[in-house]
């Protein structure tokens, strides 16, 4: 294990619920340090972009159109472990196979609208962190 760094933003649903402070106070309490955060609503190029590799989907139209409903908070990350952690703190993408206590548990309501995202890989986190941060404001 060695520190990492990792991409995640709160999606439109739990940011328009207000939950995007207890989100994020979660993922504190889980030894994550923010190295970069901001709030940003996509665009629907942006939100076809973030999610091309999923574009022969059922689901892409619906989920790209449900990320730009409303402004999201996009985040660096820094930890131990940062991907694997934060997925195991973020819950399974569908909240009812989600453990007790992980954030989408508490704060999810269906596969899609499911509050958070977390990249899945190092070569993700580090396109995911390139897509939303400049180089510069992650030193
Ligand atoms: P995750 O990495 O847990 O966010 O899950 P995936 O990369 O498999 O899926 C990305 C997003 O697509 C999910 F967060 C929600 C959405 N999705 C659906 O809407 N329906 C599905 O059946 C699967 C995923």
């Amino acid at each position: 294990m060695s520190v990492e760094r990792t991409f995640s933003a709160i999606k439109p649903d739990a940011v328009a619920a207000g939950q995007a402070g207890e989100i994020l106070a979660l993922i504190q309490k889980a030894g994550f340090t923010v190295l970069g955060l901001r709030m940003t609503r996509l665009t629907l190029a942006q939100a076809r972009g973030f999610y091309a590799v999923h574009k022969e989907r059922p689901f892409y139209e619906s989920l790209v159109k449900f990320m730009t409903e409303g402004p999201v908070i996009v985040m660096a990350l820094e930890r131990e472990d940062a991907i694997a952690k934060l997925r195991e703190v973020m819950g399974a993408t569908n909240p009812a196979n989600a453990a007790e206590g992980t954030i989408r548990k508490r704060f999810a309501a269906s596969i899609e609208h499911n509050c958070i995202h977390g990249s899945d890989a190092p070569e993700t986190a580090r396109q995911e962190l390139g897509f939303f941060f400049s180089t510069a404001e992650l030193l």
